[in-house]
Order: structure tokens, then sequence, then C-alpha cells
């Protein structure tokens, strides 16, 4: 069922209305600018299908965008995640291998609807979903402190928060949903208390910073990939925040005592290792933040990339 393994493809998203700093929406041209698209197509030969633009969605923005149930601009989140579901979900239909770069995590709303739709119509499969973070992005739009969606994707994506309006988020329809069952979460240490209530009750499977300092990485890659089970197609949803801030310190909210540079790369290798990867968002790099140290979380974030892509495979 795997994507023909070296067609990828690529979309740009220029997107920070799921949070309120700046500069998140300037990740996408820093990561290619560094380089990236060149070490795929010349170090791991990929046939990159790249539409050459950071896509800022202006003409879809709705005019006015107050908040709704708690929500910060919903509507401008909605509307973004539904054409970026779109383009995800053709480039996946296609067979292509997708790699979205973010923007903040609210993103992946558009994301995993994308792949979870084409990969039922393609493979009739439901997809595995890996979310590597540091927070678990599970809030509903009930218990979200902030009222920042890039804090609540996996609610609307798991159908635990729901809204008929379909300008705010009533287009996600079933078969772009995913199971609670099959989402693992890697890295986790900053969960709010209505989110743990939410991971406990449902039985979702999370490994946070503390089981990867009891069992070690390996053992955490080995327990993950097995409540997957193989066969099940995986989109690997990477918030650049789950590494430490001491090599990826540009990001909108860095948590202390996170993953090593190598525990974020190894866990991008295991999961290509598995060949069932199709698809890949690197979300959250934020240039504009910790600016001396931009540099060495642009370069962390390319580095993920190239891992998950099976660059450092022998
Ligand atoms: B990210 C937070 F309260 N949980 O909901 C919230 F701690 O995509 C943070 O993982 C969310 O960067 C972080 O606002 C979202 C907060
Ligand atoms: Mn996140
Ligand atoms: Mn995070
Ligand atoms: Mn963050």
């Amino acid at each position: 069922f795997l994507p023909s393994r070296h067609d990828l493809g690529l979309v740009a998203v220029g997107f920070s209305g799921g949070q309120t700093k700046a500069g998140v929406d300037a990740a996408p041209m820093a990561l290619i600018e560094a380089g990236l698209i060149q070490q795929l197509e010349e170090d791991l030969d990929f046939s990159v299908t790249y539409d050459g633009q950071v896509h800022s969605y202006t003409d879809i923005m709705p005019k006015e965008d107050p908040d709704y149930r708690n929500m910060k601009k919903p509507r401008a989140v909605s509307a973004v995640t539904r054409a970026l579901s779109q383009q995800v979900y053709e480039h996946a239909k296609s067979g292509k291998f997708v790699l979205t770069l973010g923007g903040d995590h609210s993103i992946a709303i558009g994301t995993v609807s994308g792949t979870a739709k084409a990969a039922r119509e393609r493979l009739g499969k439901e997809i595995a979903v890996i979310w590597v973070d540091a927070h678990a992005d599970i809030n509903t739009p009930e218990t979200s402190g902030s009222g920042n969606i890039h804090g609540m994707p996996v609610a609307f994506l798991t159908g635990l928060a729901t809204e008929k309006d379909e300008d705010i988020f009533g287009w996600i329809q079933d078969d772009q949903r995913i199971n609670v069952k099959k989402l693992v979460y890697i890295g986790l240490r900053d969960i709010d208390r209505g989110e743990k209530k939410i991971l406990k009750e449902h039985g979702i499977k999370a490994f946070s910073m503390h089981d990867i300092d009891k069992h070690g990485i390996g053992r955490v890659m080995d327990m993950a990939l097995g409540w997957i089970g193989s066969d099940t197609p995986i989109h690997l949803s990477f918030d650049v925040d789950a590494i430490d801030p001491m090599w990826a310190p540009s990001t909108g909210t860095p948590v202390r005592g996170g993953l090593t540079l190598r525990e974020g790369d190894f866990i991008a290798e295991c999961v290509a290792e598995t060949g069932s990867l199709i698809a890949l968002d690197l979300v959250e790099v934020n240039p504009s933040l910790d600016i001396k140290g931009a540099s060495d979380t642009v370069r962390a974030g390319c580095s993920i990339v190239r891992c998950a892509l099976g660059d450092t495979l022998l």
C-alpha cells in the first residue's frame, strides 16, 4: 500500500492563526532556503511535486472572525484546514507521500483529515497517527485554557470535539476522522488537566518523557509501533517543540526536558523503517523567536524530515 517509493507531494503552509505568535508562517520558506527540497531530490532521490508557493490562503480568510465556543480565529483555521485537507488528499490519492511544512500545529486538522480519507479510499484502511510533541493537542474548545486551536487539532480529528457550523469545522466528515485507538503520542511533558482526563477516559496510548527516561527511546519505539501493528499506514505529525529547547529553541511553546536531537531523529528513523509511513507534518518552527537559535531549529527540522524519509537507514 506504500506510496510509490519516490514520489513526494510537498505542501508549504504559511499559517499562524492557530496561536498568537507571529513568525511560524515563515518556517516553510526557512526550511526550503536551508536546502530541504534539494536534499530530498538529490540525496534521497525523490521526485518532488511542489507548486512553488508557500500558501497563506489570504483569499479565503474570513473578514470577521470573533471567538466562538472559546476558540480564537475559528473561521480562519477552519477555512485554511479545509483547503489544506483537499490539497493533501489529492497528493495522497494519487499515491504520493505527502510532506507538509507548517505553520502552527492547527494545520494538522487539514493534513490528517486528508490522508485519513485518501487511505480509506485508496487502501481501504484506517490510518494510525504518531503525534510527536511536548503537548497532547487534544483540548476541546471547552477544556482549553488558551482558546488557541493549535492545542485542539487531535480533539477535532478524533471527533471528541465536533461542531455543526460548516464554517467552524462542521466540514469534517467521518471518513476524514481517526480512531483514538490508532493514535500514539511520544514526547509528552506538558499536558493540561482536561487533556489528562481525556487521555485516560479513552485509553489513548501515550509515551511521555518519563516513559522515555524509564525504558529508553528504543523500547518506547518498539512499544509504540507494536501498538499500531504492521500493515497500517502511518501519518507522523512532528511538532518541533518535542525536541528539547537546547536544540530547537525557536518555537512558540517551548518546554524544557525534551527529546535530544538524536532521539528526535531516531523516532523518525524507526517510523521510516516500518515502510508504512504515508505522510509527515513538520510544524511549529518559528524562526523569529530565539533568533540566535533559529538556524539550529531549522536544521533540526530538516534532519527530522530526512530521517523520516529514510536518509540515515542503511
Ligand atoms: B502545540 C496548551 F495550555 N495545552 O492548549 C494550550 F499549555 O501545537 C498548549 O503543541 C498547546 O504547540 C500547544 O494552549 C500547542 C497550553
Ligand atoms: Mn503540537
Ligand atoms: Mn507542542
Ligand atoms: Mn508549540
